[in-house]
């Protein structure tokens, strides 16, 4: 099975099928292999490129193939990195229990993304292949992973999450669990620890922190990064120039116009121990 499904030459002639027909294709040769036509997810923004994925299943795992093409079905093989990567994958359990912020490997000839996923059977997965095509600007493409097994019930819950979200020794709070619909605003963000600011937070990927937003109904995608509180100020005092992004415990969301909803945040920072720690929110738009 592997030597029949993982053929180049297969996934290219598939590919191109599907960048004929112009539209969603889902094939699956055997119960293990399917290639999909990414959705656009990137709120706010409009697809300019077509973005495939092929993904293998096998015991719980899954390795995912993304190849993107521009404008005249031309693979592109060139992209800008942003946040110190080519691409950003953030894949997220159906009941969005789950995160994961993945960056894959990158073939320069063939324009191949490959990732492996580790997935529970019984769920689907959302998967954001995140990238900046050069001359292109940011594009976001959403795949679902699912494999054969029947699917677990997987109610999504929508009740707001505490401001405050303990990820030990940190904890990690915004100013507000709602917000207002449609128009840009800022949303503070602290991160403590032992009840008092935390002084040890290191940069992340070359932001302050991540803050992806994922609408739970229509799966729409923004990935922010906070400004830190002062900072600014702070390096004009040292009179220092500013080799890394300044992590610091207050910081600030500049949240663009958000549709009306419930989404799902996941705040990422770098500890004092050099680990990236998850913080996840609900908040209400309305
Ligand atoms: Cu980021």
């Amino acid at each position: 099975m592997e030597g029949r499904t993982r053929g180049g030459v297969t996934f290219a002639a598939v590919a191109s099928a599907a960048l004929l027909a112009f539209c969603a294709l889902s094939v699956a040769w055997a119960s293990v292999v399917r290639v999909q036509n990414g959705a656009f997810a990137l709120l706010g923004g409009t697809p300019k490129i077509t973005s495939l994925a092929r993904s293998t299943f096998s015991e719980g795992n899954a390795t995912l193939v993304i190849r993107q093409f521009g404008p005249e079905r031309k693979i592109l093989l060139d992209y800008d990195m942003d946040m110190e990567k080519l691409m950003h994958l953030i894949v997220v359990r159906d009941d969005f229990a789950e995160f994961m912020h993945l960056h894959p490997a990158f073939d320069a000839t063939t324009g191949a993304f490959t990732q492996a996923i580790k997935k529970n059977p019984y769920h689907r997965y959302y998967v954001y292949a995140d990238t900046t095509p050069r001359g292109i600007g940011q594009q976001v493409f959403r795949f679902t992973l699912a494999n054969d097994e029947p699917l677990t019930a997987f109610p999504v819950s929508i009740a707001l999450s505490n401001a405050s979200v303990a990820v030990a020794p940190y904890t990690a709070s915004l100013g507000a669990t709602t917000l207002r619909a449609n128009q840009a605003q800022s949303l503070a963000f602290n991160v403590s620890r032992n009840g008092a600011p935390a002084s040890d937070l290191r940069p992340y990927l070359g932001a302050a922190a991540h803050a992806v937003f994922i609408n739970v109904a229509t799966l729409q995608y923004v990935h922010l990064h906070p400004t830190v509180k002062g900072a600014g100020a702070m390096q004009m005092n040292a009179g220092m120039a500013m080799a890394h992004a300044a992590a610091g415990p207050a910081m600030q969301l500049n949240l663009p116009a958000l549709p009306a909803g419930t989404y799902k945040l996941w705040l990422q920072f770098r500890g004092g121990d050099d680990r990236v720690y998850t913080a996840p929110f609900t908040l209400l738009l309305r």
